[in-house]
């Protein structure tokens, strides 16, 4: 795919695009919530559908010559169906904290009550985040996870709920290595009478693929988005019962969005029929895979990890005991220098800020879909290693640096 045409338009904005491309083929993504879609999501996202207003659902829009957008939409619906088994879906959020919106516009009215995870134990902005409209809408509580185990604290949880009596429970996490067990959450609102909202952007794939258990049909409503696990380009998808299907549906349009992104569904609806490809599953048990192989290697290289490993498509590394002096944004600075892009993130417990936190989040998802298997990504965690031992030693870096080159040149992205 040639940039032609913007650099006879734009020779700057051709410039960043193809440094961008050359970016992510030269360097390792594992920023957790990143992937590479394929070719044909490209394709179908850069599609003449961005030209095309269909406000409303399939055979109900606002405006003439929707045929084509109806076909692409339902084709997303259906798939989406057959992926993870929902009654309803709505494809149209622009991003998971859209579809998150539209969950609480339909369930809660200004300050209502949203129980939730802390931000700095692995939940996201849109769960209640004073900094967003969420925290700043609704009155907000949160649980933990355990201290001493990296696990949610279920009892702490229900506890909380019995107490704070919310009117939703929010599960699903942006920064928590494994499997969550929807039916005790469950139970915690149910004893509260509450709604159950599970956020699952980060886990989209591995929930398809049936390597992590599904909240589908255990909780009200599910959300998540659909360009990370799932490899759908960007975007978000809301599931729940037909009961809540003609409220839901209103809430994202015309109640937070106006016209779909129907360049990014049409992207959604070629990624879902990837990810119904027997090929799916084997490469999402792969990333899980890679994932247990990061964090044991991390942890023979003396590495601290939240939960002590993982089971899903991320480790958390916890600095403080094995490298105190190293911040996670000193270490996530150090290993791009060498090519290696993860992020700095919060631990539980965290005795740093935010913007320099004691931790780093590392995930397998875009480095699986690029080929790499057992031995490259013990090979990667090596290199991690070694850099973050020796964050200012150039002579190190330098030698990461030679070896991620080869890395990319033998997994290359896009042919
Ligand atoms: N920003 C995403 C992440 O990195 O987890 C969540 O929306």
């Amino acid at each position: 795919m040639s940039y032609d045409r913007v650099r006879e338009t734009d020779p700057a904005a051709a410039d960043a695009l193809l440094a961008e491309r050359e970016r992510q083929n030269d360097t390792l993504a594992m920023i957790a919530s990143e992937n590479h879609v394929s070719e044909a999501v490209l394709q179908a996202q850069r599609s003449e559908l961005t030209n095309k207003y269909a406000e409303g659902y399939p055979g109900a829009r606002y405006y003439g010559g929707c045929e084509h957008a109806d076909t692409i939409e339902q084709l997303a619906i259906d798939r989406a169906q057959d992926l993870w088994g929902a009654d309803h879906v709505n494809v149209q959020p622009h991003s998971g904290t859209q579809a998150n919106m539209a969950v609480y516009l339909s369930m809660l009215d200004p300050g209502d009550r949203i129980l939730s995870l802390e931000l700095e134990d692995g939940g996201h902005l849109s769960h209640g985040h004073p900094a967003n409209f969420t925290g700043q809408t609704y009155e907000v509580e949160q649980y933990q996870v355990d201290p001493e185990t990296g696990y949610i604290d279920y009892e702490g949880l229900r506890d909380r709920a019995e107490a704070f009596d919310p009117d939703i429970v929010v599960s699903g996490y942006s920064a928590y290595p494994r499997e969550v067990e929807w039916e005790r959450i469950q139970a915690a609102a149910d004893a509260a009478d509450a709604y159950h909202l599970a956020d699952i952007a980060h886990i989209t794939g591995l929930v398809a693929a049936g390597v992590h258990s599904s909240p589908v049909g255990v909780v009200d409503f599910v959300t998540g988005s659909t360009h990370k696990t799932i490899r759908a380009g960007r975007g978000g998808i809301i599931m729940c019962d037909e009961e809540y299907a003609d409220s839901i549906d209103s809430s994202v349009f015309p109640g937070a969005q106006g016209g779909p992104l129907m360049h990014n569904i049409a992207g959604k609806a070629v990624g879902f029929a990837e990810a119904l490809e027997p090929e799916f599953r084997t490469y999402a048990e792969r990333v899980v895979a890679n994932a247990e192989t990061l964090a044991d290697r991390l942890q023979e290289h003396g590495f601290s990890l939240v939960s002590g490993g993982t089971d899903n498509h991320l480790v958390l590394v916890d600095l403080r005991d094995s490298h105190p002096d190293t911040t996670g944004k000193e270490a996530e600075e150090a290993l791009e220098e060498v090519g290696v892009v993860l992020n700095a993130n919060t631990v539980p417990g965290e005795t740093r800020s935010a913007f320099n936190p004691s931790g780093i989040r590392i995930g397998t998802p875009a480095l699986t879909t690029r080929g790499f298997g057992e031995r490259a990504i013990r090979e990667v965690t090596d290199l991690i290693a070694r850099v973050v031992d020796a964050p200012d030693d150039e002579e190190t870096k330098t030698e990461a640096s030679v070896r991620v080159d080869e890395l990319t040149d033998e997994f290359p992205l896009y042919g």
